[in-house]
């Protein structure tokens, strides 16, 4: 666990923000043996004074994406939340709001209507849900693919989000949620920052090992901060980034979970590969600077020039 703290004087928008990594989820872990686990990452941010605690993306579940199912199969929807909380994640809310500790969760989410989606959600300190995002950047394919190790079938099983890049003003700031391969593009970070967002929570399920670009592999936790830390400086925000980490059914998953500042720096990351904390101190008023001069966006972009971007 690393730990960073800045002065807190009261004139200073702060943020307290855990990066609540967490390591492998088994296939047959039940979802209240990971509620257990979130609840327990829950309490030891709550012990360091975090304000607000991100877990991964899919965060009650092993990453199910991995393994194809044939349409209608049951199997398949029982990856998926009708109801959030439900039954068996109410736990997760009381406890928040008896800690006074908000969250992002990541999970699959099954609407009324049948909608499938990769979703994320921001829930208040006394356990009120504030904001939804659905992932629209949806990586790897969606037909098997025998010849692949494992299979990333998440165009199969999701729908595009639907609710575009929403911002919600919170934890006395702006904040915004993206979801792991939003990560790398530079459009969905530019969505929020045109909006003025000043903290972005991304939850992220990487394998180390891409099938298609086995040439990758290498450079993965490098590219991994790459992009968000371009994304906090181009935009001038703070980026939680968030990882399931280690070995999942066989697959390895990058770490690397961290909170980065408008600077594009790095305030603090997480050292292993199991369930870990990183927690820092975002100063949110530390992304006027970036936000008035260097990206002030109002000023310096030149939309017309950028029309192909919307072809
Ligand atoms: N979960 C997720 O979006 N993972 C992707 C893997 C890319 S390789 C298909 C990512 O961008 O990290």
């Amino acid at each position: 666990m690393t730990a960073t703290t800045g002065d807190n004087t009261a004139a200073r928008r702060r943020v307290r923000v855990a990066a609540a990594q967490m390591g492998p989820i088994a296939k047959d872990e039940s979802r209240g043996e990971v509620v257990e686990r979130l609840i327990g990452l829950l309490r030891r941010s709550a012990e360091l004074a975090a304000d607000l605690v991100v877990f991964p993306e899919l965060a009650l579940t092993t990453f199910f994406p991995r393994w194809w199912y044939a349409d209608g199969d049951p199997a398949l929807d029982a990856w998926f939340e009708t109801a959030m909380p439900g039954p068996v994640t109410q736990a997760l809310f009381d406890e928040a709001a008896a800690l006074g500790v908000g969250f992002q969760l990541g999970f699959a989410e099954l609407t009324p209507d049948g909608g499938r989606f990769n979703t994320a959600i921001l829930v208040g300190t006394e356990g009120q849900e504030l904001g939804r995002y659905r992932k629209i950047h949806l990586p790897g394919h969606a037909e098997h693919e025998p010849w692949r190790p494992f299979q990333h079938l998440e165009k199969r099983y999701f729908q595009r989000g639907d609710l575009g890049f929403p911002v919600v003003d919170a934890f006395g700031g702006r904040m915004g949620m993206l979801i792991c391969n939003d990560r790398r593009w530079p459009e969905a970070y530019r969505m929020l920052g045109l909006q003025g967002v000043e903290l972005i929570c991304i939850g992220y399920n990487t394998p180390v090992h891409n099938p298609p670009a086995p040439d990758h592999d290498e450079h993965g936790d490098f590219h991994n901060h790459l992009v968000m830390q371009a994304g906090a400086y181009q935009n001038g925000t703070f980026v939680v980034g968030v990882a399931k980490a280690g070995c999942e059914e066989g697959v390895d998953q990058i770490g690397g979970s961290c909170v980065i500042g408008p600077s594009g720096t790095i305030l603090a990351q997480c050292s292993g590969l199991g369930d870990e904390i990183a927690v820092a101190d975002c100063h949110l008023d530390d992304c006027t600077s970036y936000k008035t001069t260097v990206f002030d966006l109002a000023l310096h972009r030149q939309p017309d020039q950028y029309k192909a971007l919307t072809l």
